[in-house]
């Protein structure tokens, strides 16, 4: 009797087990043919458009370093970084600590980071090991010379203005508010004197200094016509220009309808900006988050091509981040919902993701948006740099 029923028990457990096997397997094979429809939907978007690429001409500045892409448990190994305990944030790194601290706390949220190193011997130091790292790459970095580089492969004629000498290494920039103000100044100036028929587009970086961030938005953010940047700098930069908090981190995984209500706060204070001394309205903003594009042009702009220009950078995100020309949907992800909401207002309309037409656009009063999703890469071979190729990318579908 006992044996019987450990039998049908035995057999009902093989049974489940086949079954769930047999529905995993099923449930695989639905997302791969998913994950297919939405790649070459998206290929098919990047397709409908041909930038002008060899006609456009353009010049791009400053911001320019070298970088150091290693391995990071080789490099903790190698400075015999401890884990921290609570990991922290600090506005620079002085010491060991706090540059693990300071890895810990953004790390935790898959967020990207740059700060400034304090403390020279550290810094000497932490070159000093990287030096001799296995896996040590070191490639021209800064904004600037990753936007012309992929501008350049996409064949555009290119002229790149930036500094890029050992001693720029060394000079520990930003510290003398003095000599920073002057700097931007002379960008302004630069800014203000250029014809207004030549575009001008402007990346963000990662700020937490909110003197910073208020000078670059009168120096710089109120001269251009476009604006780029990733979902943890929209946050600081619609505070910054309502009033409100600067955070720090924001949610890796923002929803939609929050980052395209950043989006509409940014554009309606900047699309208002007074058009004297130089200064331009803001006409297209792009933003690249870790799951989606999303490009808001203004209607009555020059900047065409809005929803291939969204297919166009979200297959350059996950090209970059694996590596590969060529995207494998065994190495790819959605994180995307099966909808989204285009607004946390009660004017929000639900959108629903379509696998065959990925990139959905819609218009709102004077301004188009689209969003593209973007597939997630899990063999992942590089971020750092990545938001340079894809807003350069994106860009060059616009002109
Ligand atoms: C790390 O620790 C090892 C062994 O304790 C030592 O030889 C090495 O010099 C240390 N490296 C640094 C960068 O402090
Ligand atoms: C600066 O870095 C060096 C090397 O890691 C360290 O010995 C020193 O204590 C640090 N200075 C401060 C003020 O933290
Ligand atoms: C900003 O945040 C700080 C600390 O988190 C708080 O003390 C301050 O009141 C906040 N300011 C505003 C304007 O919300
Ligand atoms: C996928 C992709 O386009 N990657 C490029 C990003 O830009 C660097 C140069 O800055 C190229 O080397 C990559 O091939």
């Amino acid at each position: 009797m006992i044996s019987s029923k450990v039998k049908v028990l035995s057999l009902i457990s093989i049974i489940i087990v086949l079954i769930a096997f047999l529905f995993k397997k099923y449930t695989d094979d639905r997302l791969r043919q998913k994950l297919d429809h939405v790649l070459s939907g998206l290929l098919l978007a990047e397709k409908k458009a041909t930038p002008l690429a060899s006609q456009t001409r353009i010049a791009i500045g400053f911001g320019g370093c070298l970088d150091y892409v290693l391995d990071a448990m080789e490099f903790v190994k190698k400075l015999n970084l401890t884990a921290p305990d609570e990991p922290e944030h600090y506005d620079s790194v002085e010491s060991k600590e706090q540059l693990s601290k300071l890895f810990a706390y953004f790390f935790r949220h898959g967020a990207a980071a740059e700060r400034f190193v304090s403390n020279e011997t550290l810094f000497n130091e932490v070159i000093k090991g990287a030096e001799g790292m296995a896996s040590l790459r070191k490639a021209m970095g800064g904004n600037a010379p990753q936007m012309a580089r992929r501008l350049s492969m996409e064949g555009a004629t290119v002229l790149l203005a930036t500094h890029l000498s050992e001693e720029l290494l060394k000079t520990l920039p930003g510290t003398i508010k003095g000599e920073r103000y002057a700097r931007l100044q002379k960008l302004q100036n630069l800014l203000a004197k250029t014809k207004s028929s030549t575009k001008i587009h402007f990346e963000l970086a990662s700020f937490t200094d909110q003197s910073l961030i208020q000078e670059i938005i009168e120096t710089v953010v109120v001269y251009a016509d476009s604006l780029g940047m990733n979902e943890q700098e929209l946050p600081n930069l619609v505070s910054q220009l309502t009033g409100d908090n600067v955070s720090l981190i924001s949610d890796p995984y923002p929803r939609t309808a929050t980052v395209l209500d950043q989006m509409r706060s940014v554009y309606r204070v900047l699309k208002n900006t007074k058009k004297n001394y130089g200064h331009r309205r803001l006409t297209r903003l792009h933003i690249h988050t870790l799951a989606y594009q999303a490009i808001l042009t203004s209607k009555e702009s020059h900047w065409k091509n809005t929803m291939s220009a969204a297919a166009k950078a979200s297959l350059t995100a996950i090209r970059y981040v694996c590596g590969s020309d060529s995207i494998d949907t065994m190495k790819v992800r959605l994180i995307m919902d099966d909808s989204f909401s285009t607004s946390r207002s009660e004017f929000g309309k639900r959108i629903m993701f379509t696998e065959d037409k990925p990139v959905s656009c819609w218009e709102e009063e004077d301004y188009q948006i689209c969003v593209a999703p973007v597939l997630v890469c899990t063999a992942v071979l590089q971020t750092a740099g990545g938001g340079d190729n894809i807003s350069s990318a994106g860009l060059l579908y616009q002109i």
